[in-house]
């Protein structure tokens, strides 16, 4: 299915990309990543291409389990918390994002334990609300964990939950339509990169991802032209 795309080819190289190369390819996971497994793709900005000039497409074997940053096989860590799952929100939640075009590539119900809610949110813990945050996560309604490959899927994924109190949430937004207090906003989505890869390696193995398949609507959501 992937065979045609794996084949990486280095595309005419434009002054940007040849910047992008030498600058922002230091700088950024994707570009690291891209530069350490796939020597010879060219990389656009964070895109890298092959050699018929297409974003490009790897084997869902060769993704890393964090996802490839900055390419279609981005990975974000999204998990519906204990109070959608309570409130039956599970498939409304699902079905935005596969509306949106994003491929499911982890999914399991979880019943969090203290250890797991405090690893999670290890960056919060000297705040006030942390001993209550934990609490609710644990408290033995299950959440669900998945994890959502695609283009631009970790901004994507912050924009389509909305602000973390969803009071100030855009109606459109899953916790603007369904939530209303920020102690129970319904859902959580990795904020960057970086936190997306140890978000899922916190709560996936890797024989969890089942990442080698395509969607059958993949290349009319993800092409460029
Ligand atoms: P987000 O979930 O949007 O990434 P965050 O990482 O700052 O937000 O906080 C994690 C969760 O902690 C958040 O979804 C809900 C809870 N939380 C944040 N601020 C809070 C507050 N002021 N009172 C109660 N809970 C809060
Ligand atoms: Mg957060």
């Amino acid at each position: 299915m992937f065979a045609n795309s794996v084949r990486v080819g280095l595309r005419a190289a434009s002054r940007s990309s040849v910047r992008a190369l030498s600058t922002q390819a230091r700088a950024s996971p994707a570009a690291r990543y891209s530069a350490g497994a796939l020597a010879a793709g060219a990389v656009t900005g964070f895109m890298l291409y092959n050699m018929a000039g297409n974003p490009l497409r790897l084997d869902g074997k060769a993704v890393p389990h964090g996802g490839a940053p900055g390419t279609e096989n981005e990975r974000s860590f999204i998990m519906i918390k204990p109070d959608g799952v309570s409130r039956q929100l599970v498939g409304q939640i699902i079905a935005r994002f596969e509306a949106r075009g994003y491929k499911l590539v982890g999914l399991k119900l979880v019943t969090p334990s203290k250890e797991l809610a405090e690893k999670h949110y290890a960056d919060l813990s000297s705040r006030p609300f942390f001993p209550g945050l934990v609490k609710y996560i644990t408290e033995g309604t299950p959440v669900v964990a998945m994890v959502w490959e695609g283009k631009d899927v970790i901004k994507q994924g912050r924009a389509m939950l909305g602000a973390t109190n969803p009071q100030q949430s855009a109606p459109g937004t899953i916790r603007g339509a369904h939530f209303v207090s920020v102690g129970r906003n319904g859902i959580h989505g990795s904020d960057g990169p970086e936190s997306a890869a140890n978000e899922i390696a916190l709560w996936f193995k890797p024989e969890e991802i089942s990442g080698n398949w395509k969607p059958a609507n993949w290349d009319w959501v993800m092409a460029d032209n």
